[in-house]
């Protein structure tokens, strides 16, 4: 058995996981884990990016020798390099209000039609292009000479190795998703310097060495990774990438980019082996995670137990609506939105996991159709797969089986990546995807009662 190390950077902590990976193989460790707590700053929210990578370096300090080191994180942030290399600043937040009514400028500009024909991508307000829009003009842009996505910047400061690693480059909407390059009718047609752009590289090339460990490329974008990370068989199969937030879709050999696609903001982000994750951005457990902040717990099982004594879908609110996006307030919102007489923890936890459910469902319909293919069950993976209440909820709204597990996909995706690169285990998705059906567990829920009772709660929201 062979160790490989996996940096994976979510959006309220860091890990370095060992992973011990060979033919029919695989098993993980956490060798370090660390906070990410954001922080505001003159008004600015930033990532604290260098306590991130005293949390890496102490992580692979702890991890002792490996093969290879992997590193993922969340998208579409970065970091801007001034000519010396050296880092322009904090990454700022993708939650933060620096982008407000940028996408409506860019649209006016190039036509939400083209982006979406050239790029493929879901318009959300923080992708990358519109956070550098935003920062035109800025003294740090214009003394800017690349600009790396975090998972990028840290194999930057690892290696010295410049590069853009394609699964996250694909969330900019930069990347042309016909080329798998750069495109840069788009970069400038936004008005931004195609120099900033470093060349693209593919998982499971090797970025070069970290004191004398090789660091190589993998589907850096976490949400690549979890997908590598889906225990599925065959491709009749829908996946929810549940933590934060909830990533749901498909697996599919060629992007969809049609107007009802667009219109239903489904993106086709690049994925490992040349695959397209058509999935759209539902918002996940963040205003739970948000609700608990504020309640001062960080107890959920209390908090599950109470939400599955409540009546099912006594209120649901609509979680693909913008306005659950920034922090703070998130109670407020919620009772606002959904009209809650009786605002108690579990009454609030039941109506936020009775709306994911219901928003995950809906997400799970729409790509079928779009798409034109059908599932047969639907797999989530990521802590949220820890979460019974929520998978019970998933399958009985869909009607559909929902496989749980595993929860640590993300970092099985990243050691699964490099564990190929260094011939360990061979062959393609379907044969490492095979490896962790053998070695994970996997939790089965059916779906109970018939679903109209979710459909009745479907037509409350929209009308
Ligand atoms: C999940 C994720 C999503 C992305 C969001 C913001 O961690 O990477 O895929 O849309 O974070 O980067």
């Amino acid at each position: 058995m062979t160790e490989f190390a996996a940096v994976d950077l979510g959006a309220s902590s860091g890990r370095v996981m060992v992973g011990r990976a060979g033919p029919g193989e695989l098993a993980l460790t956490e060798a370090h884990r660390f906070p990410n707590e954001p922080v505001r700053a003159a008004g600015t929210l930033l990532w604290d990016i260098l306590s991130l990578y005293r949390g890496v370096l102490d992580g692979l300090a702890k991890a002792g020798p490996v093969a290879s080191i992997g590193i993922d994180s969340w998208a579409v942030d970065y970091g801007l390099l001034d000519s010396s290399g050296a880092l322009l600043g904090n990454p700022v937040h993708y939650r933060d209000s620096r982008t407000d009514g940028v996408p409506d400028q860019v649209a006016r500009t190039l036509g939400d039609e083209r982006l979406y024909e050239v790029t493929g991508l879901q318009k959300l307000p923080f992708n990358t292009i519109y956070q550098l829009v935003s920062a035109i003009g800025t003294p740090q842009y214009e003394a800017a000479q690349q600009v790396l996505l975090i998972p990028d910047l840290l194999a930057y400061w690892l290696t010295g190795e410049l590069g853009a690693e394609y699964t996250n480059a694909s969330t900019t909407e930069l990347v042309d998703v016909h080329t798998r390059d750069w495109s840069l009718p788009l970069i400038t047609g936004v008005g931004l310097r195609p120099s900033l752009f470093p060349p693209i590289r593919r998982p499971g090339s090797v970025i070069g060495e970290h004191s004398g460990t090789p660091v190589v490329a993998v589907g850096s974008h976490d949400t690549a990774s979890a997908v590598v990370g889906v225990p599925a068989e065959g491709e009749r199969f829908a996946y929810i990438s549940c933590g934060t937030w909830s990533l749901v879709g498909l697996e599919l050999p060629e992007p969809v980019l049609t107007e009802e696609s667009r219109r239903a903001n489904f993106t086709n982000e690049g994925g490992v082996d040349g695959t397209i994750r058509y999935l759209r951005n539902v918002m996940g457990l963040w205003p739970l995670q948000e609700c608990m902040r504020e309640w001062g717990t960080t107890d959920i099982t209390d908090l599950l137990r109470g939400a599955a004594r409540e009546k099912a879908l006594q209120s649901v609110v609509d979680l693909d609506d913008p306005v659950f996006l920034p922090p703070g307030d998130m109670i407020g919102r919620l009772v606002r939105a959904a009209g809650l007489q009786d605002p108690s923890p579990p009454v609030i936890t039941r109506c936020i996991l009775d709306s994911l459910a219901l928003a995950q469902q809906r997400a799970i319909e729409q790509a079928q159709q779009l798409a034109g293919r059908d599932v047969d069950a639907v797999h989530i993976v990521g802590g949220g797969a820890r979460n019974e209440l929520l998978c019970q909820l998933t399958a009985d709204a869909c009607g559909l089986p929902v496989l749980a597990g595993p929860v640590e996909a993300t970092a099985l995706g990243n050691i699964l990546v490099q564990a190929r690169a260094a011939g360990v285990i061979g062959g393609d998705l379907a044969a490492l995807r095979a490896v962790l059906r053998q070695t994970q567990q996997i939790v089965r829920y059916e779906p109970r009662g018939d679903a109209s009772a979710w459909r009745h709660a479907a037509k409350r929201i929209a009308g």
